[in-house]
């Protein structure tokens, strides 16, 4: 899955060009035929597309992170990350309609977020997903709504060795998410703790704000 926060726009582009690469290889290489052949895959690349064209509105960028909810009260938006229901509401978001860690009136109360949870929910073979954000260059794994570390050894291992590996291939820096910081109400978070999916958080690059932030460029 891919921009669930508007400016992010790496995080569409990234789903986009794996199916490309997916599609381009199959048939070909060996692996990727496999791979494709055996499993079932699902590419959702854009979560906030109202956001996204507000955030590219008027030829200018306007610094959008959340859906376009009309509020109560006048404000816009609800932060699509804090707005999953397992631990909701429990840190690192806002009951303020003007923060920009807004996680709405209850949780799954936005389309977008109703729509990932209808969609997980109804594919119970699902074991393992990965959330695009950008930016820094990270992969996370829960919790994030905690310090605590995964209660299950054998769980705790295979997310670690699943981060370590993937890092290894990216380059990327594999943490416990609430290393970063704690949120609640996150997709990854919801994925793991509903289901006990193999859900990852990856912040995509640049690795800082001096790399373009949320506005490399091509
Ligand atoms: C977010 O900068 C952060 C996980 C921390 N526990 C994920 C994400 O929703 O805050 N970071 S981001 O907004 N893409
Ligand atoms: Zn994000």
């Amino acid at each position: 899955m891919g921009n669930h926060h508007a400016r992010e726009h790496v995080s569409a582009e990234m789903p986009l060009m794996l199916l490309q690469y997916l599609v381009k290889n199959y048939g070909t290489d060996a692996e990727i035929t496999r791979l494709v052949d055996s499993r079932d895959l699902y590419i959702i690349p854009m979560v906030n597309p109202d956001g996204v064209e507000y955030d590219i509105s008027g030829g200018r960028y306007h610094m959008q992170r959340k859906n376009m909810r009309k509020n109560n009260g006048g404000t816009t938006g609800v932060d699509l990350n804090r707005n999953y229901g397992f631990m909701w509401g429990t840190g690192g978001s806002s009951k303020d309609g003007s923060s920009d860690v807004y996680m709405g009136p209850k949780p799954f109360s936005e389309p977008e977020t109703a729509a990932i949870r209808d969609f997980v929910d109804s594919h119970p073979n699902l074991k393992v997903l990965l959330s695009y954000h950008t930016y820094s260059e990270l992969i996370l794994y829960p919790w994030g709504h905690k310090y605590d570390a995964i209660s299950d050894e054998k769980d705790l291992k295979t997310f670690s060795a699943m981060a370590t590996k993937m890092a290894e291939w990216n380059n990327y820096k594999p943490q416990q998410s609430s290393d970063l910081y704690i949120a609640s109400g996150d997709t990854t978070d919801w994925a793991y703790g509903t289901h006990k999916i193999f859900a990852f958080t990856f912040e995509l690059s640049p690795s800082s704000q001096w790399g373009g932030g949320f506005y490399p460029g091509q």
